[in-house]
């Protein structure tokens, strides 16, 4: 396969995707950029003195690492500072970022997660950013607000994830399928490594943190039991995997099949929505993974009908192999979601 970078395989694709204009152009390789520092950081996290905690608590009240604010500080730097982008939401700020005085605003808005998963940097497991983005709403002369950010996921026009792992690797989509680009470090390059990815049909595997089975419902009781019946569709039981970082999880479930699962529980009463986010999080993997042709649901609705309220919400996620979401979905409406 001759080798082609990701701006190359934006531009091939111009027919298919009209994004790969100027400015969408810019924005993809301002992003790039920002992995690839993220990367060189992650990669070196052992062998200087960044890892540990840095005493302070981010907005949804959980201990902040010193590598997730690197990455958000990155993040927010190079994007606001790109000229392409008019507002963006980091999942580790409280408020809407705006763009520094005297910098040029573009035609898109940024949502990201800068460090998913950053509770496994010390045990070197796979982590991510997870990405979207989205053309503002409003006229361009005006200040660009919420409004511009809290738009449903069905209106992203490009979204994706980096993971840091044994290698790097960006998976993304513009509305074109999904591909998927490895960095090699001897050219500094993402090299199209996965061209058109397409989840499989069915799977074989299921990911949930099992942990939580008393404080789930009967509904997600009885999805689980089915996973590991031996009697099920399949006839024999599916494999449990859960590493707990969502960018891996996931992206197992994007190349294998299967499903993975943060259902709504019991546990804290004052997040009945489960824990993961829909902007910056179950937004941008249920667009992938339609893209690569398989679902992704709250247990009741498509993921990216769901129109945000606020930025950073919380949706019970169901992703990933067609049939094995559309199973999921018979039970629950079976118990009356
Ligand atoms: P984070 O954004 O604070 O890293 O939290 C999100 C992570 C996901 O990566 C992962 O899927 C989930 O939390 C695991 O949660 P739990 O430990 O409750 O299973
Ligand atoms: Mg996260």
């Amino acid at each position: 396969m001759p080798e082609i970078n990701v701006t190359e395989h934006l531009l091939l694709n111009q027919k298919k995707s009209p994004m790969a204009r100027g400015q969408f152009t810019h924005l993809v390789n301002q992003l790039i950029l920002s992995f690839k520092i993220i990367s060189r950081e992650v990669s070196k996290a052992g062998l200087v003195d960044i890892l540990g905690f840095t005493g302070e608590i981010n907005v949804q009240g959980e201990q902040v690492k010193k590598l997730d604010e690197y990455a958000n500080n990155v993040l927010i730097h190079r994007m606001s500072r790109a000229g392409v982008i008019c507002a963006m939401s980091s999942e580790e700020n409280d408020g809407i970022i705006e763009i520094p005085e005297g910098f040029p605003r573009g035609d898109y808005t940024l949502v990201f997660d800068p460090l998913d998963g950053s509770s496994n940097i010390e045990a070197n497991i796979n982590i991510g950013t997870i990405f979207s983005v989205y053309r503002r709403t409003t006229p361009a002369e005006q200040e660009a607000g919420l409004e511009d950010i809290l738009q449903p996921g069905v209106e992203q026009v490009a979204a994706g994830y980096c993971i840091y792992g044994s290698s790097t690797m960006l998976v993304m989509s513009t509305g074109a399928g999904v591909h998927g680009f490895t960095l090699d470090p001897s050219v500094g390059e993402f090299l199209l490594s996965h061209p058109d990815i397409k989840i499989p049909e069915k799977g074989s595997t299921y990911s949930i943190n099992e942990g939580y089975t008393h404080y789930w419902d009967a509904a997600t009781r009885e999805v689980v039991d089915y996973f590991k019946d031996p009697n099920n569709d399949s006839r024999k039981p599916y494999s449990s995997r859960y590493i707990g970082s969502l960018v891996a999880d996931f992206h197992r479930t994007l190349l294998y099949g299967g499903i993975f699962l943060y259902p709504a529980d019991m546990r804290d009463p004052s997040k009945p929505k489960g824990k993961l986010r829909l902007m910056s999080e179950a937004n941008p993997l249920a667009y992938i993974v339609e893209q690569a042709w398989g679902l992704a649901t709250d247990g009741t609705h498509r993921i990216l009908d769901i129109q945000p309220k606020h930025l950073h919400q919380r949706v019970p996620l169901i992703i990933g192999s067609p049939f094995e979401v559309q199973k999921v979905r018979d039970i629950y409406r079976k118990h009356g979601y």
